[in-house]
Formats: C-alpha cells, sequence, structure tokens
C-alpha cells in the first residue's frame, strides 16, 4: 500500500494580500496528478488548511473541485481530507455526502451527537488498504470542559490534555473494531512539539497553546500525516511522524526552503520507506537587499526567464516619493513582480517607534504588532511570553464570540 501525503495547499491565497497564486497552484496540483499514477498511489491525504480562508474565492473553489475529479481519472482511489484551522468547516462539509460516492472522504471538523463527540465519524476505514484516523483540526471547543478555570497554565494543559485523549480515544475505538493485515494511519493539524517553526506561522500556534509531543500520539499507529506546519519535517526526529509541508510558498521566509509531498509505503501494516518528491514550482522568489543603488543595480541585472515575485529589503531610508515610480520603471520589461519594499535600519534609541510602512501592515497580524509594542515600550522582555499569552485569549474570545453571532 502507498499512500501520498500533503497538507496547507492555501488555495485562494494572496501573497502578501495582493498577488493572486492560481497559476502556482495548478502547476502543483497537475504536476500531483502525474505523481498519484506514476507511482502508484493508493490513498491520497490531504492534512488541512485546504483553503487560505473560510470564504474563498470561486475561482480557489473550482480548482480544489477540478483536482478533486481529476484525481478520480487516475489510479489512485481513494481521498481523505480533513479540515485545518484555515478552512471553513461547513464548506469542507457540504459536499461530503456526495463525495463520499466518490470514495473522497472529508472530515471538516468534529462532529458532535448533543454534548458528545462522535469520534465514530472520524474513523475512515478503506477495506484491503487501511484504517484512518482523519483528526480534523481541534478547536478550544472540542478539547476543553467548560466551566473550569481560565488560568492560563491550567488552560493550556486543559487543551494538550484534550488533543491527547482525542487521539487515544480514537486509537481505543480503532482497537476495538476488526482489522486485518492493514496499516492505522492517524491524520491531524496541529502543533507537535519538537518541530521548527517558519516565520509565517509563530502567531497561529500561540492562540491555539495545543502543542502535544510525539510521546503521546498512541503507539497504535504506523504512520501520523499532519499539516499546520508549513516546513517540511519529522517531528522529534521519528520516521513515522511526519509535517509534509505546504505545497506552495506562503511567503518570502518559506521560499527559502524546497516544497514537498510525501509518500509512505507499506508492507502489510509496516511502514518501510518514506520518502519526498519536491514540487515544482511556477514562480521564483527573489530578495534584493542593499542600499538603494545597489538593489538598483541588482534589479538590472535580473534577466531570469522564469517569473518571479520579488521583494526589495533596504538598509537605508530611501527618498520615498520616487522610490515607487523608478521601481515600477525599472521592472517594467523584466520577469519581476516587485510587491514588496521593506526597510532595515538599525534600531536606536530615537527610531525606536519605528513606523511600520503601510504595505508591510497588511501582513501583520494583530499579535506581530503587540510584540512590536511590548518590544519598544519596555527594556526587560521577562514579562512578553504573559503578555502575548493574554493579549491572545483575548483575541481568541472575540473571534469565538463573533463566530457564536455569524
Ligand atoms: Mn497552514
Amino acid at each position: 500500500m502507498k499512500l501520498l501525503h500533503t497538507s496547507d495547499w492555501h488555495l485562494g491565497h494572496r501573497l502578501l494580500n495582493q498577488a493572486e497564486r492560481d497559476l502556482e497552484h495548478q502547476v502543483a496540483l497537475d504536476w500531483l496528478l502525474t505523481v498519484l499514477d506514476q507511482e502508484h498511489i493508493d490513498i491520497l491525504l490531504i492534512a488541512g488548511d485546504i483553503f487560505d480562508n473560510s470564504n474563498p474565492p470561486h475561482s480557489a473553489l473550482k480548482r480544489y473541485y477540478e483536482f478533486l475529479t481529476a484525481v478520480k481519472k487516475t489510479q489512485c482511489n481513494h481521498v481523505v481530507i480533513i479540515g485545518g484551522n484555515h478552512d471553513s468547516p461547513a464548506l469542507l462539509n457540504a459536499p461530503k455526502h456526495l463525495l463520499e460516492q466518490l470514495d473522497i472522504h472529508v472530515i471538516g471538523c468534529v462532529q458532535w451527537n448533543g454534548a458528545k463527540s462522535d469520534l465514530s465519524q472520524e474513523i475512515v476505514f478503506i477495506e484491503d488498504l487501511a484504517t484512518i484516523a482523519a483528526v480534523p483540526f481541534l478547536r478550544d471547543r472540542d478539547v476543553r470542559q467548560k466551566g473550569l478555570s481560565e488560568e492560563m497554565l491550567e488552560r493550556q494543559s486543559q487543551i494538550q490534555n484534550g488533543i491527547i485523549e482525542h487521539y487515544a480515544q480514537l486509537a481505543d475505538l480503532i482497537e476495538k473494531n476488526e482489522y486485518k493485515n492493514i496499516p492505522i494511519i492517524s491524520m491531524g493539524h496541529l502543533f507537535a512539539a519538537g518541530s521548527t517553526l517558519s516565520d509565517s506561522e509563530k502567531s497561529i500556534h500561540v492562540g491555539n497553546l495545543g502543542q502535544i509531543s510525539a510521546a503521546t500520539f498512541p503507539k497504535l499507529f504506523n504512520y501520523i500525516a499532519l499539516g499546520h506546519l508549513h516546513r517540511p519535517q519529522k517531528v522529534a526526529s521519528q520516521n513515522h511522524i511526519r509535517y509534509s509541508g505546504s505545497l506552495i510558498p506562503l511567503s518570502f521566509n518559506e521560499a527559502a526552503y524546497s516544497k514537498q509531498v510525501l509518500i509512505a509505503e507499506f508492507n502489510g501494516c509496516e511502514l518501510v520507506k518514506v520518502k519526498s518528491l519536491e514540487v515544482p514550482q511556477a514562480r521564483k522568489f527573489v530578495t534584493f537587499r542593499g542600499t538603494w543603488a545597489e538593489v538598483y543595480s541588482q534589479i538590472n541585472h535580473y534577466k531570469d526567464e522564469q517569473p518571479a515575485w520579488g521583494e526589495v529589503v533596504l538598509l537605508e531610508t530611501p527618498n520615498l516619493s520616487h522610490l515607487h515610480a523608478e521601481l515600477q520603471q525599472q521592472v517594467k520589461t523584466s520577469p519581476l513582480d516587485i510587491l514588496r519594499v521593506s526597510f532595515e535600519i538599525p534600531q536606536t534609541e530615537e527610531n525606536a517607534l519605528v513606523i511600520i510602512p503601510s504595505q508591510q501592515l497588511e501582513e501583520l497580524t494583530p499579535l506581530d504588532i503587540f510584540r512590536h509594542r511590548c518590544q519598544t515600550a519596555q527594556k526587560s522582555t521577562d514579562k512578553t511570553t504573559e503578555l502575548e499569552f493574554l493579549f491572545q485569549s483575548v483575541l481568541d474570545d472575540i473571534s469565538s464570540s463573533e463566530k457564536m453571532l455569524s
């Protein structure tokens, strides 16, 4: 049995809130379809964050359904999809029963049966191939008991214990059922401790303090296909607990490492091999760094044929009034799209309250700005973690009350 593990497509993503990524997704997904045939994949696992936000553009929905339709024309007959923190559970689940007819299993969120969660809904049994514990992104309300103390440490451990308990109960449930000599796979969209964060991910985990350690996953699982972190990696050096990482770079920082999908091969229920394949990219990412004169000359010499997203990092404060026009003039005939200009100016007492350029402001999260404010406001940083936690709790409360209203 061979499975392909991918996650974090973020269909509908806009780079720096500007540039559409549809062409890049198309190239990556067309390639993925050829891999399903070439590698004789039996099951495709997509571990969450299919879409970039809960209300994706129609072009993203089209891309998703066209891909699923095309999968049915390959040798890969089974698909399992879980919801991520970016996905709208309702949007993913809406065509659930229709897709089920095509052997495409969607678990958008935890299913509730009155006050109890129905874990049996997360078990996908694919005859002769695998049993899959398809755990979606677990939201605060899915794992934490109400009415208990909200103290920082208690809240944190409640979330962690809730997640661990969820996986343990699923493992028990699977063990009770009869299964033959086939692998037992688990999926998840979470932050497992012992992993490395990329810059664009930092803010999403502080809020959900559900970091669980590799050792707490039930031993029953022969492979654990994770999503959430965009950098491909093993968790705590364990070969069978993996993040495939995102399909395309979702920030300039993410472009520093290659994008992958993972192929896990089994003999009976034994995992024999995990290999990664690099995802071809339709666009390059280029950073031009230096003084204005240096950057000007670097851009002039940039002649790569492949279209690229560009960013400029200036090490001096330039004359802003000319900058934009001159840049646009320069890239007119090149395959470059300059999406961002930022400044890296050494911090001194006087410029401590640095003005953040508006373009950059759009891509910062409220937490980033809060962190920035903390840094400029206080010399000692020993309280920063606690302050960030409290700030994030407020944000979480706001967003959950918004969800209850909508
Ligand atoms: Mn993601």
